[in-house]
This record gives C-alpha cells, sequence and structure tokens, in this order.
C-alpha cells in the first residue's frame, strides 16, 4: 500500500470510528418535523356540499368567495385516535433535503402570481418562484404527488410513520377543541393574530410589486394587519389551543383525502377517504391570498395540480411501541426538543428584526 494512501485510509477510518461513536456528528439527510401531540376524541365533521373541484387558483379563490349560502352536508360523527401532527407547516429547508437525497423529479411549472393577471402558469419550482419566502417558509409550487412522496421518503429515512393527515385528522387539530367557525372564535377580523391571510400587508405587496394591483370584488382584505403580504415564515402567528400553527392561512393544505362531495359513514373512523374521486384531493385551510376561511371549509383539487398557494404538513403515526402512547413520559418528551424548532425561532427573531429596521 502506498504510504499516501495509508495516511488517508487510517484518517478516514478514524473520522468513521469517530462518527459511529458520537452519531450527532454524523450529517443527517433528513429534518425531523417539530411534531405536536393531538389527543384522540369525537368530532362532527360538517361543511358546505362542494361542487366539482376547480383547475386553476384563479377558480379556486372564486370558489372559496362565491359560496352563497350553499347547501349543507348532514352532520358526520367522527372517532379520532391520538396522533402527531406537524406543528409547522413543511419547510422549503426541509423538503430541499428530500430534493438532494433522491433527485426527485419537482415540477418546473407552477400557478403563481406573476404579472397584473393575477395567477398564471410560468416557470418555477419549490425553490424558486416569485414570491419563494426562503428556507424557512413553507414548501409550495410542489403538487400532490411531491408531498406523499416526501412523506414516504420521510418515513423511510427516520423508521417512522409519517404520512399526509386525513382531512378529519386536520379539522380535528385546527379546531383545537372549538366548535367556533375559525380556531380563534367566530370574529374573521380576529384573524391577523392567529393567521396569514387576505390582510393589509397583502395588498400593500401586490400594490408594490405589480403596478398599483389592488384586492377588490369578492376578495376583499381583511382590515387588519397580519405584517406578511405573501406566504411568511412557518409559525410567524400564534398557535391554536394545540400549540399548531398556520392551520388557517399562509398555505392552503393538501390532506390525503380522495374528493367527495359529502361526508359519510366511510368518514367515521378519522381515516382519509380513499374512495370517491381519486384523481382529486380535498384541501384545507386557505391561503395568504384569501380571506380567513372557516375552519371546516374545504375544496377539491386536481392531484397534478401544481400552484403557489398549497403547502402541506404531515402527521406522525402512533404506532403501538411509540414513546409518545404515553405524552406525559420522558421518552416522548424529549422527542420535543427539535433542534429545526429553534433554527426556525431564530429564523422568525431575524425576520422580525429585519422588519423593525
Ligand atoms: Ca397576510
Amino acid at each position: 500500500m502506498i504510504p499516501g494512501f495509508l495516511h488517508l485510509h487510517r484518517s478516514c477510518s478514524l473520522a468513521f470510528a469517530l462518527l459511529a461513536s458520537f452519531p450527532a456528528l454524523a450529517a443527517k439527510g433528513y429534518i425531523e418535523p417539530v411534531m405536536v401531540n393531538i389527543p384522540g376524541g369525537e368530532i362532527t365533521l360538517q361543511s358546505p356540499i362542494l361542487p366539482p373541484p376547480p383547475t386553476s387558483s384563479s377558480a379556486q379563490s372564486s370558489a372559496v368567495a362565491s359560496s352563497v349560502a350553499p347547501p349543507m352536508t348532514p352532520p358526520q360523527a367522527v372517532s379520532i385516535k391520538p396522533f402527531r401532527i406537524g406543528k409547522y407547516e413543511i419547510t422549503v429547508k426541509e423538503f430541499g433535503k428530500f430534493v438532494a437525497a433522491t433527485d426527485y423529479p419537482v415540477p418546473e411549472q407552477c400557478r403563481q402570481m406573476h404579472s397584473k393577471n393575477w395567477f398564471e402558469l410560468a416557470p418555477g419550482n419549490w425553490k424558486n418562484h416569485t414570491h419563494s419566502p426562503g428556507d424557512y417558509g413553507p414548501v409550495t409550487c410542489v403538487g400532490w404527488p411531491a408531498a406523499e412522496a416526501y412523506a414516504q421518503w420521510l418515513s423511510k429515512e427516520t423508521g417512522k410513520h409519517y404520512r399526509l393527515p386525513s382531512e378529519a385528522e386536520w379539522e380535528f387539530a385546527a379546531r383545537a377543541r372549538a366548535t367556533t367557525d375559525f380556531p380563534w372564535g367566530n370574529d374573521p377580523e380576529q384573524a391577523c393574530r392567529y393567521a396569514n391571510i387576505l390582510d393589509q400587508s397583502a395588498n400593500a405587496a401586490v400594490k408594490r410589486d405589480y403596478d398599483g394591483l389592488e384586492y377588490s370584488g369578492r376578495n376583499k382584505p381583511l382590515a387588519c394587519d397580519d405584517r406578511a403580504g405573501y406566504a411568511s415564515i412557518v409559525g410567524s402567528h400564534q398557535p391554536n389551543a394545540f400549540g399548531v400553527h398556520d392551520m388557517i392561512g399562509n398555505l392552503n393544505e393538501f390532506t390525503a383525502d380522495c374528493f367527495n362531495p359529502t361526508f359519510s359513514e366511510k368518514n367515521a373512523h378519522g381515516r382519509a377517504r380513499t374512495d370517491g374521486d381519486c384523481d382529486q384531493r380535498v384541501w384545507r385551510g386557505g391561503s395568504w391570498h384569501w380571506e380567513p376561511v372557516e375552519v371546516s371549509r374545504r375544496g377539491g383539487l386536481a392531484g397534478n395540480f401544481i400552484g403557489a398557494l398549497e403547502g402541506f404538513r404531515l402527521v406522525e403515526e402512533l404506532d403501538a411501541h411509540h414513546p409518545c402512547q404515553q405524552p406525559n413520559s420522558q421518552a416522548c418528551k424529549k422527542l420535543a426538543k427539535n433542534p429545526f424548532a429553534e433554527e426556525l425561532t431564530n429564523a422568525r427573531r431575524l425576520r422580525q428584526k429585519a422588519h423593525k429596521s
């Protein structure tokens, strides 16, 4: 063996030995999402009966705004088992790990704010689009299939069971036991404390960036200011009573459910519906581009739709031996010490500082 190679060989062996002794030194190829324990319970699902899903962002917003007292679905009682849900929407930085590890064929066209014509299909992807929010903003322009692929990849990497939430789980986590229109009560004008929605900052942003463009008509900004014109760093607004952020607003979130206009007995177990139109998926929560949507509001979206208003968060299932079967156990509490949570706190602090200066 030549001396140089021997030296390199010994150095590598030493490095591997060190990494084996101190696993924390080994850079992980993934980021564990910050999760919140959600207790089990009962919920009644009821919302307006849905028309067939729209296929464009402009149609989405009018679908939200034009519902004039539509007929309601019959109420459906649902039992929810305990689970964990992402405290935040999945960020650009987390998704970037997935792209780097898998070379996933990300969409390169995205329906996004592009001109005075509002949303248009234009070149753009998860990392670069017209209003990319940076590493700590929620990832968008990925579409439902990529969200699903991300969950499967993260499960494989971590040995945990991550997946998209069912819409019943989503609503249960979003309500945090509230029975009001919004998780914070019935007053939409309180939204700016809890959600990044269509507010005065949103109106000012499009006016500034698109030559005097203004929201008008049915898509009317709230009088309050949530201090975000477009998508914001996740967790920038107050959480709900379960400690979960941005369920209403910021990005519209994909659920695992196939599209059905109404609820039925098939929702009763709380799991995602796998019957109905599975070329369409159900969204929940609305976005920065919309007035705050009620926590029960839902819509459908083509599974292959790629837009800048949609993102996702993940659920983690509590398998039989999961430490958080006992949420007060030390083993479960240890899981709450997630370094990414600290990174996000720092990112928000820097953003606030920049905002003030
Ligand atoms: Ca806003």
